[in-house]
């Protein structure tokens, strides 16, 4: 199915707002997102709608550190997307941060686009910093890049990260955790995406990875769980992570955001059966009625 939509031209700046601001681009990434994926015909709206505060208070909020006319700045921080599937609510960020053209997220799954269904980093669109979509390999990239920074360059990078919570049945999440702590690595921040469903259901049906704070603690990390749609909660969890940088506690920190799959549109809130569903043209203008 094909349907034209236009995508508007307004960027925002990243510096510290509002909530009220931070709601209003929240609410553009929503629409971008929903906008990419009816013409795209494809791909996961519900993790993506969900987790569009929390991207909105990390890239407008003055916790990234990214400059959108050098997007290659040597100096800017690193986002790995470990839940590589949630690619169109990244490339929404990135587009209303001005840092690649807005009308481009168009292309989002078309042949040779820039905006792969999950991230590939060889296709050069900006702030892209490593492909992913494998589940459980993204955060042992983001580790690897912290330590890199940390132990060897030396420098002041913060490395974010942001896992699903189905993901988190992977072993290899856990495994990269324990080294974030061995390693002292308080330039890391792991976010997780904690809605509570995943593909085919809701997690403690799948398999249980509860008390996820719990296990965030006990693997050594700064914990703190948030409400996910909170921008104020939110930006408490980044404080504490700027915190750690900052103060060098040597200890890396973890950020459980409680969010709803498909936030902002009444018919996928809270549902797993929009994990990997695009909507269709009926359902794109209800859901952008409702974002307006
Ligand atoms: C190693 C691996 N196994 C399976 C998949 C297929 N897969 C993609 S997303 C997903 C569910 C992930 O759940 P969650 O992390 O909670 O993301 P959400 O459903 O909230 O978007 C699965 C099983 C994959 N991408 N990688």
């Amino acid at each position: 199915m094909s349907f034209e939509v236009e995508f508007g031209t307004q960027t925002f700046e990243n510096k510290r707002q509002s909530p009220e601001q931070l709601a209003e681009i929240a609410k553009e990434i929503r629409r971008d997102i929903i906008k990419m994926l009816v013409s795209a015909g494809s791909g996961h709206s519900g993790g993506p709608l969900g987790s569009s505060d929390i991207f909105t208070t990390m890239y407008f909020n003055g916790n990234m550190r990214y400059d959108r006319n050098n997007p290659n700045w040597e100096g800017r921080d690193r986002f790995v997307l470990s839940a590589g599937h949630m690619a169109p609510v990244m490339y929404a960020a990135l587009a209303n941060a001005g840092m690649y053209p807005k009308a481009e997220q168009a292309t989002l799954r078309k042949y040779n686009t820039r905006l792969q269904g999950h991230p590939g980093r060889d296709m050069g669109l900006p702030g892209v910093e490593t492909s992913s979509g494998s589940l459980g390999q993204g955060i042992s990239i983001a580790v690897g890049m912290a330590m890199s920074d940390a132990l060897l360059d030396h420098n002041d990078h913060r490395v974010y990260c942001l896992t699903g919570d189905g993901e988190l049945q992977e072993g290899s999440v856990w495994e990269a955790a324990m080294s974030a702590h061995h390693f002292k690595l308080d330039n890391f921040c792991w976010i997780i995406d904690n809605n509570d469903c995943q593909i085919d259901g809701r997690l403690p049906e799948v398999m249980d990875v509860y008390p996820i704070d719990e296990k965030c603690r006990s693997f050594g990390f700064d914990t703190i769980v948030v409400d996910g749609h909170n921008f104020e909660d939110l930006q408490r969890g980044f404080d504490v992570f700027l915190n750690n940088q900052k103060n060098k506690t040597g200890k890396p920190t973890a950020i459980i955001a409680k969010t709803y799959m498909g936030r902002g549109v009444s018919f996928m809130e809270d549902s797993y059966k929009w994990h990997g569903m695009p909507p269709n043209k009926e359902q794109a203008e209800q859901a952008l009625g409702e974002l307006k």
